[in-house]
Formats: C-alpha cells, sequence, structure tokens
C-alpha cells in the first residue's frame, strides 16, 4: 500500500479522527485535522480561535477562508510531500475547489477518498457518549443534530464531486474501531 493524498469524508462522529490516527500510523503519513488545528486555536486564544469558537460552539462550518489558509499552511510542510491523511477537511465545494488549486500548485494531488457510512441515531449515541468523556462543548443533542443538518448541506455533495473521478471508496462504519480499520486498508489496497 503506497502512501498517497487520502481524504476522509464522513458525518460528524463516523469516525474520521478516530481512523485517521490509525491509518496515519500505518501509513508513516502525517493525519491532518481541521478540527483539531481549529480546537487548539480556540485553546491557545489566538486570533483565529476567538473567530472560531462561536461557531464551532453552534455547531456551523468555520468560514471557507479561515480553514483553507489553516489546511494550506500545513499541507505545504516538507512531511506532507510523501502523502497524507485529510479529517475533516474539505467540507464544502469551495474548499474541495481551493484545495485542488492549492495541491497542484505544489505538486501533490488527492489520489482517494474513503467515504465512512454510518446510520444517525447511531452517531448522535456516540457523540453523546463522547459528550460525558470529553465534554466537547459542540457535543450535545441539539448541536449534535445541526452539525448532521449542516454535512448534509454542504459536505456531502463532496461524494458527488470526488465520485466524478472515481476517486470514492466507501467502507462501512457502524461496525468496530478495529474492524473499520481493516476494512479501510482493504478499500485502499483494491483502489
Ligand atoms: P471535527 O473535529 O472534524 O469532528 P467530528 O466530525 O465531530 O468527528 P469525527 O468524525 O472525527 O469523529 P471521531 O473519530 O472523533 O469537527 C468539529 C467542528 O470543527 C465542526 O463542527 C466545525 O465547526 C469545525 N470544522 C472542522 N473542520 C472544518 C472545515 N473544514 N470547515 C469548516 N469548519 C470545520 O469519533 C466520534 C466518537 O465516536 C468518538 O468518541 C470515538 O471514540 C467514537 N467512535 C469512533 N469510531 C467508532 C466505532 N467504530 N465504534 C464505536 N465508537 C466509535
Amino acid at each position: 500500500m503506497s502512501s498517497r493524498g487520502i481524504v476522509l469524508l464522513g458525518a460528524p462522529g463516523a469516525g474520521k479522527g478516530t481512523q485517521a490516527v490509525l491509518l496515519a500510523k500505518k501509513l508513516g503519513v502525517p493525519h491532518i485535522s481541521t478540527g483539531d488545528m481549529l480546537r487548539a486555536a480556540v485553546a491557545a486564544q489566538s486570533p483565529v480561535g476567538l473567530k472560531a469558537k462561536a461557531v464551532m460552539d453552534a455547531g456551523q462550518l468555520v468560514s471557507d477562508e479561515i480553514v483553507i489558509g489553516i489546511a494550506e499552511e500545513r499541507l505545504k510542510a516538507d512531511d506532507a510531500a510523501d502523502g497524507f491523511i485529510l479529517d475533516g477537511f474539505p467540507r464544502t465545494l469551495g474548499q474541495a475547489e481551493a484545495l485542488d488549486r492549492l495541491l497542484e500548485g505544489i505538486g501533490l494531488r488527492i489520489d482517494c477518498c474513503l467515504a465512512i457510512t454510518v446510520d444517525t441515531e447511531g452517531i448522535v449515541k456516540r457523540l453523546l457518549k463522547r459528550a460525558e468523556i470529553e465534554g466537547r462543548a459542540d457535543d450535545n443533542e441539539a448541536t449534535i443534530r445541526e452539525r448532521m443538518r449542516v454535512y448534509a448541506v454542504e459536505t456531502e455533495p463532496l461524494l458527488g464531486y470526488y465520485a466524478a473521478r472515481s476517486l470514492v471508496r466507501e467502507v462501512p462504519g457502524m461496525d468496530s474501531v478495529p474492524e473499520v480499520s481493516d476494512a479501510m486498508v482493504a478499500a485502499l489496497e483494491a483502489a
């Protein structure tokens, strides 16, 4: 399995972050999570964090301008040159188009979009459980349902965007964490 540019797509709580960590270890490439970078910016109370906090707490998407800026900075780092896993980015068509332009400019590209498929009620339960453990401000039921709605409107259309280039591989996401991880590796090997 060679290293390359991978996008993980999936609803909130589908397990993108969980699986990206495992896959990054297996492939030896960086895991790039815009959610993690935004939460770090919020914790550091940086200018980006101050703008992002209320938006994230309400379950809305942070502006394309901010997210593209932080993703660009990270993708230009040397360690992304041999492959990368994007987790939670792109999340809008504008982000996907900006990502393609940015990658083209630095001689990289997306080779595979792994789409984690889940059932809504199952992931609402998962995220409520994470709320008990981690206490994330956006993991309460009303915000979770708003994030699902935003996902369906803004992010799901990206499946068509990548399918048009035959890059989408679907992976069932309701099995155990190791089972989903194995299915991801198998999907990549078959890609
Ligand atoms: P993210 O950090 O991307 O979070 P997420 O979509 O909620 O979660 P993910 O799918 O990674 O699930 P996880 O593995 O954690 O985004 C948070 C917010 O940041 C967004 O709402 C938005 O405001 C902002 N943002 C981020 N990127 C943006 C962008 N590009 N543009 C604009 N705004 C952006 O798994 C969830 C839980 O399930 C965990 O507790 C995990 O332990 C558990 N779990 C995982 N897999 C499981 C399995 N197979 N079985 C049982 N439990 C499992």
